[in-house]
Formats: structure tokens, sequence, C-alpha cells
């Protein structure tokens, strides 16, 4: 397909139209995740120029620096009707403390447009679960993509393959990985990393930026091939039955699981007298 087709398949795309109908979703969520500064805040800005085909414009606003974190609220963008982008805030670390709230924005139980704070306890979780009931989030169909800079060498491989098993335990798909910075040497390795970690969908990508968005076709096929391939997946995953409700429920357990395994072992290592992992 050309990017006019495109283009044309993911501003049309809606749950409606799926072959057995909408199974109770009104909305895509693309809920964007990684690490602070890799570029989560930059794709959006480049996905709203591709769709929209308008001036550049800057709608999340982006960091000055990789190293300085910008986004701290869960901020929605609507690409479509039908589909919404979510700039969920980057973790400097990825330690537990960080990666409970990973999960409980990817679970969607964090409100929309509200400061993200790191949390520690399984009370904290408990209550981010409970407030979650005053959101009407329950009709959104979760998609997890994961924006990796291409210049960081992967080096935790173990907890990335634990991060993307857990993203696809809460939201029931393995995530797409996008490769921002694909200029960078690294890139060859970084992907092969992936791959051996079974990520299926992967993009490599430079982004549009402020400073540099000259179209080029390049950048903008691959920027909607990457966008169709994803509803390309929800279409698929829309074939199944749903119940949308259960599975808000059965993402709920994961998440007070995960905290009270946390907890334990935080419990553990005091009574060791080792200093507890958050
Ligand atoms: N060359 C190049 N620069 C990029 C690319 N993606 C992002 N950048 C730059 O990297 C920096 C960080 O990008 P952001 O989009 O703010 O990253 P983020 O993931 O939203 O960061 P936080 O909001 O801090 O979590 C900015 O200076 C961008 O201009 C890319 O694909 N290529
Ligand atoms: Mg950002």
């Amino acid at each position: 397909m050309d990017s006019v087709n495109m283009r044309g398949y993911i501003k049309n795309f809606s749950l409606d139209n799926c072959l057995y109908g909408n199974r109770g979703y009104n909305r895509v969520l693309l809920q964007l995740f990684g690490y602070a500064g890799h570029g989560k805040s930059c794709f959006i800005n480049s996905c709203k120029y591709v769709v929209d085909d308008g001036p550049y414009k800057v709608y999340a606003k982006v960091a000055e620096a990789e190293n300085a974190p910008k986004t701290m609220i869960r901020n929605a963008y609507k690409l479509t009707d039908t589909i919404t982008l979510v700039d969920n805030r980057g973790c400097v670390i990825m330690d537990k403390k960080e990666t409970g709230e990973i999960y409980a924005q990817l679970g969607n139980f964090l409100p929309l447009n509200c400061k993200v704070n790191w949390q520690t306890g399984f009370k904290d979780m408990m209550e981010t679960l409970l407030n979650s009931e005053r959101q009407d989030q329950l009709s959104d169909l979760i998609v997890p993509v994961l924006i990796y800079s291409a210049k960081c060498l992967l080096e935790n491989e173990i907890q990335m393959k634990e991060i993307l098993t857990e993203a696809k335990k809460i939201t029931g798909l393995f995530p797409t990985v996008v490769l921002t910075h694909e200029l960078s040497a690294h890139l060859s390795s970084i992907k092969e990393k992936f791959r051996q970690m079974g990520v299926k969908n992967m993009f490599s990508l430079e982004n549009y930026t402020e400073e540099d968005h000259m179209k080029t076709r390049g950048k903008h096929e691959t920027l909607l091939r990457c966008l169709q391939d994803i509803i390309k997946d929800v279409e698929f995953r829309m074939l199944e039955e749903r119940d949308a409700i259960g599975e808000r429920i059965d993402r709920k357990r994961i998440l007070l699981e995960f905290a009270h395994k946390r907890e334990l072992e935080k419990q553990q290592e005091k009574k060791k007298g080792v200093c507890p992992i958050l």
C-alpha cells in the first residue's frame, strides 16, 4: 500500500466495522511505554504529522535532552476517531518500584491527563486499583508499544524480557517494539536482542523532530506502516470472543499479585538485613 492508502486505512479504521462488531470496546489505546528520553513524545508528534498530513505541530512536549525526563503526566492524544495515543511517564531505571507503576499505566488503571507518581508498596497499588473504579476506561482496548532508542545498548536483557512478558500478561498482546534513532550503529545488535526475546512486531525509524521535520517518503511510509500493522493486529484480535469486564478483572488480579510478590520480597530482604529493593 502507498502512503495515501495507508493513511485512509488508519483514519477509517473503526471497531464497529470489525467482522463481529466492537465486542464492547469503543476506543483503541496505543499505550507507549519505555525509558525516559527514548522518543515517546516525538513518536506521538510524528504519528500525528503523518496521519493528519498537515503542518508539523508539537502536541506532546519533547525533552530538551535525552537525560532530562519531560513527560510526568499521562497524557492522551487523539489520533483518529478510534485511536488514541497515550504518552505514559517514562522510567529512568526500570527498578521494581517503577515497573509496578508501568504495569498500572499499561493496565489503564491510572487516570489519563494526570500526574504519575512512582509508588512503592502494596497499599499504593491497592489504592490505585480502587481509585480506578471512578474512571470510565472500561471500553478501551489496550495495545502496548515499547519505544526504545537504538542508541542505548540493551544491557539488562533479563529485565527487559520480564517487562515484555508482564506487559503481554496484562494487555493480552505482546508489545510492538518501535526502535527510534535508527541511524545508530547499535541498531542491528539491538534488533537481534529483541528478536531473541520473542518480539515479532518491530519497527525501526527516525522520528520527525521540531528541528528536522522535512517530509520524506521513507519516514512517512515507515510510520504509517507501523500504525497500519498495529491496527491489523487489533482487527485480528477482534475476531476472538472478548469480555471487556472480565479482562479488566484479570488485569487487576495480575497487578495485585505483582505488588504482593514485591512486598514479600521486600520483607524478606529486610529480615536478611539487605538494603531492600524498592
Ligand atoms: N535523531 C533523533 N532524535 C530523536 C528521535 N526520537 C527522539 N529524539 C530526540 O530525543 C529527545 C527525547 O525525545 P522525547 O520524545 O522527548 O522522549 P520521551 O521518551 O518522550 O522522554 P520523556 O518524556 O522524558 O519520558 C528529544 O531531544 C528528541 O528530539 C529519533 O528517532 N531520532
Ligand atoms: Mg515524553
